[in-house]
């Protein structure tokens, strides 16, 4: 019987993106799901009764929830292609540490610059830390996209909101994560995985105006 695979999801989530992410490294067929956040359906709230959060993995039936979680657990199901972890334990718990800083870190910092509670400067921080991981790597993973580029790669989508909400430029300060970018976009099934960055931006202008920060 083929694997049934359906995505909860919504477009601009850089959790979701993760997931759409892997499923096409991997070359996994499944269906994707718009869920309305404000409207969550029966199904959403079944899988991730817990959080109540998109994205969830539903395989064969069962649901999968947090994005890292989920790309995991793809990396493990559909092993036989693109591997993003790495087979050396002492690596992988390397790869976990950095996937889980991203996680512990960066929406926030990212989420007070376009909402204007707070500047770029500690979004900045976060970025140049991950920069200097990088190093001269061609990506996180080494000579090959990982779990860390993965769980990181989603983000850039969000940039030109970034920079237009906080009026800077991340390309000044971390050219080597900008042109990690690029290399990332070059693969097929990260750019098709990704939204456009201006929609993302059309997106987060609606949240503004309905937060109260932009006048509607
Ligand atoms: C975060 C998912 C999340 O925040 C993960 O999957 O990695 N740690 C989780 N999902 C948001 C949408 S993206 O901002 C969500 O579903 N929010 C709905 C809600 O809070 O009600």
């Amino acid at each position: 019987m083929a694997d049934k695979v359906i995505l909860l999801d919504l477009f601009a989530s850089m959790f979701g993106m993760r997931a759409r992410v892997a499923l096409a490294l991997k070359g996994v067929e499944y269906e994707y799901r718009e869920e309305d956040l404000r409207n969550k359906s029966q199904l959403l709230l079944e899988s991730n009764p817990v959080h109540k959060k998109i994205p969830v993995l539903i395989h064969n039936g069962k649901p999968v929830c947090e994005s890292l979680i989920i790309v995991q657990y793809i990396d493990e199901v559909w092993n036989h292609k693109s591997p993003l972890l790495p087979s050396d334990p002492y690596q992988r718990a390397q790869a976990r540490f950095w996937a889980d800083y991203i996680d512990k870190k960066l929406y926030d910092a990212g989420r007070n610059i376009w909402t204007s509670k707070g500047d770029e400067q500690e979004f900045m921080e976060i970025l140049k830390q991950l920069e200097s991981q990088l190093g001269e790597k061609a990506f996180f993973g080494g000579e090959s996209l990982g779990f860390v580029d993965v769980a990181l790669i989603t983000y850039s989508t969000w940039f030109h909101t970034y920079e237009m909400c906080g009026n800077f430029s991340i390309e000044e300060q971390c050219p080597k994560v900008v042109a990690w970018v690029k290399r990332c976009l070059e693969i097929e099934a990260v750019s098709k995985s990704l939204p456009d960055p201006d929609k993302i931006y059309d997106f987060a202008l609606v949240l503004r105006k309905v937060f109260g920060i932009d006048k509607a």
